[in-house]
């Protein structure tokens, strides 16, 4: 059952509201990770509805809350440069090789950028799956400087003729001061090739009200572009989604809802929508 399913079917049956009915319905909403401001704000607007049109008209609020930008990876330029930024654990490296495999399945050419070389195992980790799919993963040698392995990865990108060049990162480091200078250095350093023409931060959805946090402070630093929502499927709370948008206008471009590299779609805010619905 959707998030609202209840909400709605309380407005339509309006008559008979009674108080512990609305406390429980908010209770339900706050669970979702909506954040308290957006659930005051859906019920205020929910108790002056007429029944009829309830879904129709809570729908239409849901929806001016998610950004208006463009939901398509950009394609401005050949190759096309993405870094996947995020704190450790969110699914970062598996979210580069769905994507990879996303585009490739649309005659994309893909080249993957290991840039995450505070940990021998996450290059590891990303070789493995551009071998896995066939795509071609630049490293560096051991502890290599991760802006110097995303200089490489966007030489070759070049030389090789690749649609896009998809750069993974390190999501722990000392403190949150290093990881974000790293991750500027790395986009300067990227830069001085092509221009970097998305920014996509990975948030797990799990992690509720903390991931819109996670958000706040990435995009002080970078200027995030997208959001990829990850482990969708172990969170029945997907209300993070509306409040991520509602709170940034970051657009959430695509997300995850498996381990596997075929557990990943674009976010289709409509179905979202419906879905919190139904
Ligand atoms: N259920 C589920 N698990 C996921 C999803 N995406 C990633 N994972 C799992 O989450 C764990 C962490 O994923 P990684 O891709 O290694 O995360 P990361 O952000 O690269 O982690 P660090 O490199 O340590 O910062 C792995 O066990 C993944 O299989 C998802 O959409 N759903
Ligand atoms: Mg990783």
């Amino acid at each position: 059952m959707g998030l609202f399913s209840r909400l709605v079917s309380k407005v339509r049956g309006t008559s008979t509201a009674s108080t512990l009915d609305w406390v429980e319905i908010e209770t339900e909403l706050l669970a979702s990770d909506l954040g308290p401001n957006l659930v005051t704000e859906l019920l205020d607007a929910a108790k002056k509805m007429r029944g009829d049109d309830a879904e129709v008209s809570i729908k239409e609020i849901l929806r001016s809350k998610l950004s208006s930008q463009s939901r398509e990876l950009a394609l401005t330029q050949s190759p096309c440069v993405v870094l996947v930024v995020g704190v450790n654990g969110t699914g970062k490296t598996t979210s580069v090789a769905k994507l990879a495999k996303f585009l490739t399945s649309s005659q994309k050419k893909v080249l993957l950028g290991a840039a995450d070389t505070f940990r021998a195992a996450a290059v590891e980790q990303l070789q493995t799956w551009g071998d896995r799919l066939g795509i071609e993963t630049i490293s560096g040698k051991e502890s290599a400087e991760p802006a110097s392995v995303a200089f490489d990865s966007v030489q070759r990108a070049v030389a090789v003729q690749s649609d896009y060049l998809l750069i993974d990162t390190a999501g722990r480091l000392h403190n949150k001061n290093d990881l974000m200078a790293e991750l500027g250095k790395v986009k300067r350093v990227v830069e001085k090739v092509k221009p970097v023409s998305e920014v996509l931060l990975v948030i797990d959805a799990t992690t509720g009200q903390n991931g819109l946090s996670q958000a706040k402070i990435f995009s002080e630093a970078v200027v995030v572009t997208g959001i990829i929502l990850t482990k969708l499927d172990g969170s029945a709370r997907g209300g993070v989604a509306l409040a991520i948008e509602n709170a940034l206008d970051i657009p959430i471009k695509f997300i995850g809802t498996g381990e596997g590299s075929d557990d990943f779609a674009a976010f289709d805010a409509e179905s979202y929508l419906d879905g919190l619905l139904a």
